[in-house]
């Protein structure tokens, strides 16, 4: 067991866990802004659930290539109602994804479980906000922002630019107030990073688990897999299953995915048959 408390709730991280993603933006690129409203966005929570996700990742804010920044009291508005109403309706653990000081408190306020912050609490406040929620955060690895990120991206040695800049950012969090037990690190897949880039990564994400705090992984339909494969966002699905196979054998612990069904089969069986080592 490894336990590891997410606000009201507790999940044992020696277990693989799938963190369903919920777009609530408009414009998102894979699912196009499908579950904006609340009834759509609270059944597909729902499916989510029952396919086996433990974890719901509520984001307001498009963080794919090229996408525009949007207003705080948009954000606010799009999150903070969702995060309520999953908490006032199931029993789940809801992250919220942003980087936002006052959304962090919000989110925290209404049940929120944890952060997730592809800034990795570099905004204004947002370490204190952090700290003063007491909950977990997600500290993730990005060059550039979203609007120019994928433009040319690059590192000297990307493996330990990645990884030093995650230790290095969690060190910086902790001296601040940021409990150790509440932290997790993410390389970022496709956050300013070439197809090279992101099978380095991969290749070498046994590195960062070594490093002992949990690491979560989310490959779900990028590019990388597109340009691996050659295949359009609507047909990656077993791409995203071979990337999230190989994080869990190297020791990942949270894979944050569109398709919860097949990952908690994947995670599952891949799992079971760890246990008789
Ligand atoms: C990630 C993420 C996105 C990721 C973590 C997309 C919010 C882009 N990707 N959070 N968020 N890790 N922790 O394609 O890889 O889903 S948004």
């Amino acid at each position: 067991m490894s336990l590891m408390r997410f606000g009201d709730k507790s999940l044992d991280l020696s277990l693989p866990h799938v963190m369903g993603i919920l777009n609530v933006t408009p414009d998102s690129f894979s699912d196009g802004g499908l579950y904006s409203n609340i009834d759509n966005a609270l059944k597909h929570v729902e499916s989510m659930i029952a396919d086996g996700a433990t974890i719901i990742d509520v984001g307001g804010e498009s963080t794919r290539p090229g996408a525009e920044l949007v207003g705080l009291s948009e954000e606010l508005d799009r999150v903070v109602p969702i995060i309520e109403s999953i908490k006032s309706r199931f029993d789940v653990v809801v992250s919220v994804d942003t980087s936002q000081a006052v959304v962090m408190s919000e989110a925290s306020q209404v049940g929120a479980g944890l952060i997730n912050d592809v800034r990795a609490l570099t905004k204004d406040g947002a370490i204190q906000a952090a700290v003063k929620s007491g909950l977990p955060v997600c500290l993730m690895h990005m060059q550039g922002a979203p609007k120019n990120m994928q433009a040319k991206p690059v590192y000297d040695s990307v493996v330990e630019e990645v990884f030093d800049y995650l230790e290095e950012r969690a060190h910086f969090c902790v001296n601040l107030g940021l409990k150790s037990e509440n932290i997790m690190l993410d390389p970022g897949i496709g956050f300013g990073k070439s197809k090279d880039h992101n099978l380095m990564l991969l290749n070498q994400l046994g590195a960062l688990v070594d490093k002992k705090w949990p690491v979560l992984i989310g490959a779900s339909r990028k590019t990388v897999i597109g340009d691996v494969l050659n295949r359009p966002v609507n047909d990656r699905l077993f791409g995203t299953l071979g990337i999230h196979a190989s994080a869990m054998e190297r020791g990942a612990s949270i894979f944050r995915v569109h398709d919860v069904k097949s990952h908690v089969d994947l995670l599952t069986m891949m799992y079971r048959i760890k246990q008789e080592s």
